[in-house]
């Protein structure tokens, strides 16, 4: 059975392929998929709404199982900005640098650096059931970028128990300790028997 990833973002849709392999579900990207919205407007206030929202704007527009990952980081000391705005925080069309120059430009002279990422992933069946599940990763913003794996706010995140930010760190250990990782566990957890059972009746 296909599983639709309504993403656009490359970075995503490669950790969610390593963390999502089940057998009898072949996992295609918008990309691969003709017909779809080019963008989903993202504008529920949580990260909740947002993932459920671009999982049922390419489930209806393709009429495929369908998941969806929101995701962004929250800082402590700014009100747990950038949050759900965490892709356009310098702006619509800015680039993962922006989003990094801002965010420690916003955070100087501030002693308190605790943040979590945070990501929702959502799925969504033709016949109109939804699911979501959640999963966060606590740590630190340093004062200036350092590795050159992953995306977006890595270079700038330290996990707790680690002296590496996550742009240092491979993408198998990101994955083991990241929100998104830590959401897809519990999603595979709760939604690989019902998966099963979908891709055994269209069989
Ligand atoms: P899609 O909506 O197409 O999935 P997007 O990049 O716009 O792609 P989001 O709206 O969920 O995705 O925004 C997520 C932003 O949060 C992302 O652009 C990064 O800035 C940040 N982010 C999320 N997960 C991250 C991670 O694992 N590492 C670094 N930054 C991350």
């Amino acid at each position: 059975m296909k599983l639709l990833i309504a993403t656009r973002n490359r970075h995503k849709l490669s950790e969610l392929r390593q963390l999502f392999d089940f057998p009898g579900l072949l996992l295609v990207a918008a990309d691969e998929v003709s017909g779809l919205p080019e963008d989903v407007v993202e504008d529920a206030e949580t990260f909740a709404g947002n993932a459920l929202k671009k999982a049922w704007e390419l489930c209806r527009a393709s009429g495929l199982w369908t998941m969806a990952d929101d995701s962004g980081l929250e800082v402590l000391a700014l009100g747990n900005a950038p949050g759900v705005y965490s892709a356009r925080y310098a702006g619509e069309h800015c680039s993962y640098a922006d989003n990094n120059a801002k965010l420690l430009r916003e955070l100087t002279g501030v002693t308190d650096r605790r943040a979590r990422f945070r990501c929702v992933i959502a799925l969504c069946a033709p016949d109109g059931r939804e699911w979501t599940e959640a999963g966060d990763c606590r740590g630190v913003i340093l004062d200036a970028e350092r590795g050159s794996q992953g995306f977006g706010y890595d270079p700038l995140f330290v996990p707790e128990g680690f002296d590496r930010t996550f742009a240092e760190l491979d993408a198998e250990t990101k994955n083991s300790i990241s929100h998104r990782g830590n959401a897809m566990r519990r999603a595979a957890a709760r939604w690989g028997g019902l998966l099963a059972e979908a891709a055994l009746r269209q069989a």
